[in-house]
């Protein structure tokens, strides 16, 4: 398995950290975000969406973080990180979907703003950030009711559930998102903090970012 990634992005990340969690064996191909390779001729053949990450397995070519993830595990028959009892796996796939359809989004909103932009020496814009207050402590309120009926968000086990929530908010700090009403929610992001595939994938130093 070949992953096409960039170290800096967040779904790069998720499935790096991943990939490592369950000690799946890989390859890699550095695809270079920030001078746009992902954008060329080459990498679109591989995944016309033009984003990162992909997964080339022979002729299996698979895009989206998650699904990788799944494969990943699948393959490699790691099942105690994407258990196959139905119930089990059904409540990984759903937290994969809002991950994907609902979590990201939201996250995004501040990494671009509170990150992205300083980077670029942009200003952030409070407004933006403002707009999406509402949607955010929907979301985190959700996920702090969950966590406060188990360790890890599908039961007493770290699976890849928890790897693609975490990944959004992996620039938490520096995002500035606001945590301080879910203790729940920080709890097991610390938990995921100390996980050593985590420690290993951080992003801040590639980033300059202290
Ligand atoms: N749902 C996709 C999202 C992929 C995605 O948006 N990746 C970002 C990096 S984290 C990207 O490459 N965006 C393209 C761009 O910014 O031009 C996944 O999980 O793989």
């Amino acid at each position: 398995m070949k992953l096409y990634y960039d170290p800096c992005t967040v779904n790069c990340r998720k499935v790096l950290a991943g990939l490592d969690l369950m000690g799946v064996p890989y390859e890699t191909a550095k695809v270079d975000y920030f001078a746009g390779e992902h954008k060329g001729a080459d990498y679109t053949a591989i995944n016309p969406n033009q984003s990162l990450p992909a997964l080339v397995d022979g002729d299996f070519v698979l895009w989206e973080s998650n699904a990788i993830l799944q494969y990943a595990a699948d393959k490699a028959g790691k099942d105690a990180f994407y258990p196959k009892a139905a119930a089990i796996r059904a409540d990984i796939n759903r937290w994969h979907l809002w991950e994907a359809n609902q979590w990201f989004p939201s996250c995004y909103v501040y990494l671009v703003e509170n990150v992205v932009k300083p980077i670029l020496k942009a200003e952030p814009d409070q407004a933006v950030l403002d707009a999406q207050a509402a949607k955010f402590h929907q979301l985190a309120g959700i996920l702090e009711d969950r966590l406060g009926k188990s360790a890890w968000l599908s039961g007493p086990d770290v699976t890849i559930a928890d790897v693609a929530v975490a990944a959004p908010m992996h620039l938490h700090r520096h995002q500035q998102l606001p945590l301080d009403a879910y203790p729940n929610l920080r709890r097991w992001l610390a938990q995921v903090e100390a996980l050593p595939s985590w420690k290993k994938t951080d992003v801040a130093p590639i980033l300059g970012l202290q």
